[in-house]
């Protein structure tokens, strides 16, 4: 009650004023306080560097097709919750715009089940995900279910036409899989570059 009392008598104050910038003034400090800290960057920069092909990425120019196997768990990484490793956007897949991305994709997450889907956000994911693909049918079966995902020791094979080149990310749609790091950065490159980086 006493926030709104406050607030009233600034009102009353301002409305005797005779203008907004005198009343500003007379209300204002005469040292601004320091502006808030930035927000603490959560990402990581962006792996950088000279395209690699790992044994998991294969191109087919003549079908213009990648083909990707991604494991979920792939290593003991952040609890497991990883993509080949890479957490947090430490590894950025790079696929030629109008390719067909096919991506088996693997759990081995001894615990947990997980899934795999292309979104366009990049950073500053949220507790829960909209699991709507970026592209048709990049996204595994019921992503965001801790019950119904791809659960440990299992596999699933999704195919999709990266139609449109930009900035997009591989993530986890299982509630906070992604807010604590799991996904991968995913490029569609519009000058036909394509590779990884930043993979072990
Ligand atoms: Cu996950």
């Amino acid at each position: 009650m006493k926030r709104f009392a406050t607030l009233s008598l600034v009102v009353a104050l301002a409305a005797c004023g005779g203008g907004e910038s005198s009343s500003n003034q007379a209300n204002q400090p005469a040292s601004q306080p320091a502006a808030e800290p930035a927000a603490q960057p959560t990402e990581a920069a962006a792996p950088s560097g000279p395209m690699t092909m790992p044994d998991w990425y294969q191109k087919d120019d003549a079908t213009k097709t990648v083909s990707l196997t991604i494991t979920a768990g792939a290593t003991d990484a952040n609890n497991h919750w990883n993509f080949n490793g890479g957490t947090h956007g430490s590894i950025a897949i790079t696929v030629p715009e109008g390719y067909t991305v096919k991506i088996h994709f693997q759990n081995d997450d001894p615990a947990m089940a997980h899934s795999m889907g292309i979104v366009a956000q990049t950073s500053d994911f949220g507790a829960s995900m909209d699991p709507t693909p970026a592209f048709p049918g990049a996204i595994t079966t019921n992503p965001t279910s801790m019950t119904d995902a791809t659960l440990p020791g299992k596999s699933e094979d999704v195919t999709f036409t990266a139609d449109k080149a930009g900035n997009y990310a591989m993530v986890c749609f299982i509630p906070g899989h992604a807010a604590t790091g799991m996904y991968l950065l995913f490029n569609v490159s519009s000058d036909g570059s394509a590779g990884v980086q930043g993979a072990a």
